[in-house]
C-alpha cells in the first residue's frame, strides 16, 4: 500500500453546495418532502425533455423501477436475460417470483445475443430483459423481431444509458419499458434515484399507481404498489446535475479518447471501441485484458489496488455463478464467461485529474514492460 490518495472507479458528479441551498429553502417552505412535489414535477419535464422521451416516471432507485417495470407490464413465468450485468437486473425477477433463462452475449456489445435468444424460448417465456451494457446499445432491431414473433414482452435494463442516442432517436424508447439508474455512480445521479421510460401517458399512470402503493385515488387501491417514489431532496439534486450534465459527458469523452491513446500503443490491451452510429455516453472504460499481455487480468488488477488505485470486475463473476442462480436454465455462455475473465474498468469520470490519468497510466506501462 502506498500513501497516495485512493483514486476510484468513479466519483459522482455534484452539484455546488451553494447551488442547493435555494432549493431546499423552498422544499423547507413548502413542507412537502415526497409524494410527487414541484421538483418531481419539473425532474420529470426536464428529463423527458433532454433525453427525448415522451413519459418517464421517477423512481427511488434503479432497482424498484427495475422489480415494477416487470409489474406493470404483468410480466410471468420464464424471462430471457444476460448473465453479464449487476445482480440488480436478475434479482428484479427473483423478487417478482420469475425465473430468469439466460443467454450468452455477443463479444463486441457485451449485450445479449439476440441468435440465441429463440432456442432459450418456451410455452413459459413471456419476456426478454437486456441490458445496454456499459450504455452501448443492445441489438434493439434483432431483439424485437423474436419478441414480436414469439409475442414477448421486451424491457430494457437501461441503468448505464443515460442520454444514449442510437440513430438519432433516443436508445430509451425501444422496446416496452426502460429502466434508467441515477445512482451515485451512474453518469447522472440523484444520490440514488431511477426512471421508467413509458411509451404513452395510460401506461406512466399505471407505473405512478405501481410506485404509489397502487392508489389511484385516496380511497381506490387498483394493485399491490409498492413505495418507490423519488423524494424531493433527490429531485432537487436532479434538476442541479441536468443543467451541466453535457458538460461531464464532454469531460468522459475526453478522459476516453485520452485512454484510447494510451492503451492503442499497449500490444495485448484493448478497449472497447466506441459504438457505432450511436451518440455514447462514456458510462464506463472497459478494458480487455488479452493473453497477449504479459500479465493476467487478475495480476493487473492486484497491480493497480497496490497503487491505491480503485479499478473494477464490472461484471465478474457472472450472475450465474451466484448461488441464487446457478440452478436457473442457461445456454452455454462462452463469451460471456470469457469477457468477465478479462475485463476491468478504468477510472473514468469527470475531474478526473492529470496527475491521476498519468498514475493509471504508469501502471499499464509498468505491467506492459514499458516501466
Ligand atoms: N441494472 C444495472 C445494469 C446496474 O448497473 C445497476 C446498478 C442497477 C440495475 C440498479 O440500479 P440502482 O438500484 O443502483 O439505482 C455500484 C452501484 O451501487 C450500482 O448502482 C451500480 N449498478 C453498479 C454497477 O455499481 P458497487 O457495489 O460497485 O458500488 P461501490 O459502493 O463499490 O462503488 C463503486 C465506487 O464508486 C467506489 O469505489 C467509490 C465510488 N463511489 C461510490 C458511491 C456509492 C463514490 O465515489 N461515491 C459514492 O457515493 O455497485
Amino acid at each position: 500500500m502506498t500513501n497516495k490518495k485512493q483514486i476510484t472507479v468513479t466519483r459522482p458528479l455534484l452539484p455546488e453546495l451553494a447551488e442547493l441551498t435555494p432549493l431546499l429553502e423552498r422544499i423547507w417552505e413548502s413542507g412537502r418532502l415526497t409524494n410527487g412535489g414541484q421538483f418531481h414535477a419539473e425532474l420529470e419535464q426536464q428529463l423527458c425533455d433532454y433525453l427525448g422521451v415522451s413519459h418517464l416516471s421517477l423512481f427511488t432507485n434503479g432497482t424498484l423501477a427495475l422489480v415494477t417495470a416487470l409489474q406493470a407490464l404483468r410480466i410471468r413465468g420464464e424471462v430471457i436475460t444476460t448473465p453479464y450485468s449487476f445482480v440488480a437486473t436478475s434479482h428484479a425477477l427473483l423478487w417478482n417470483k420469475l425465473r430468469p433463462v439466460f443467454v450468452d452475449i455477443e463479444p463486441e456489445t457485451f449485450n445479449l445475443d439476440p441468435a440465441q435468444i429463440e432456442a432459450a424460448i418456451t410455452p413459459e417465456t413471456t419476456a426478454i430483459l437486456p441490458v445496454h451494457c456499459y450504455g452501448v446499445p443492445a441489438n434493439i432491431d434483432e431483439i424485437q423481431r423474436v419478441a414480436d414473433i414469439y409475442g414477448l414482452k421486451v424491457i430494457y435494463d437501461a441503468a448505464h444509458a443515460f442520454g444514449v442516442r442510437h440513430r438519432g432517436q433516443s436508445l430509451l424508447e425501444a422496446g416496452d419499458l426502460s429502466v434508467l439508474s441515477f445512482h451515485a455512480t451512474k453518469v447522472f445521479n440523484t444520490f440514488e434515484g431511477g426512471a421508467l421510460v413509458c411509451p404513452d401517458a395510460k401506461t406512466k399512470q399505471r407505473v405512478d399507481y405501481l410506485k404509489n402503493f397502487g392508489f389511484a385515488d385516496e380511497v381506490t387501491v387498483v394493485a399491490p404498489g409498492i413505495n418507490g417514489k423519488m423524494n424531493e431532496f433527490q429531485a432537487a439534486v436532479g434538476l442541479l446535475q441536468l443543467a451541466r450534465i453535457d458538460e461531464a459527458i464532454a469531460d468522459r469523452r475526453r478522459l476516453y479518447h485520452r485512454y484510447q491513446r494510451l492503451v492503442s500503443g499497449l500490444d495485448g490491451l484493448e478497449l472497447m471501441p466506441e459504438p457505432d452510429g450511436t451518440d455514447w455516453n462514456y458510462a464506463y472504460c472497459p478494458l480487455l485484458v488479452g493473453p497477449g499481455f504479459p500479465v493476467t487480468r487478475d495480476a493487473l488488477y492486484d497491480r493497480f489496488r497496490q497503487q491505491d488505485i480503485l479499478v473494477r470486475r464490472y461484471f465478474y463473476p457472472l450472475i450465474t455463478d451466484f448461488p441464487m442462480y446457478r440452478q436457473a436454465r442457461q445456454l452455454p455462455l462462452p463469451n460471456a464467461r470469457a469477457m468477465s475473465e478479462r475485463i476491468l474498468c478504468l477510472p473514468l469520470y469527470p475531474g478526473l485529474s492529470d496527475g491521476d490519468f498519468e498514475r493509471v497510466s504508469a501502471v499499464l506501462q509498468a505491467a506492459a514492460g514499458r516501466g
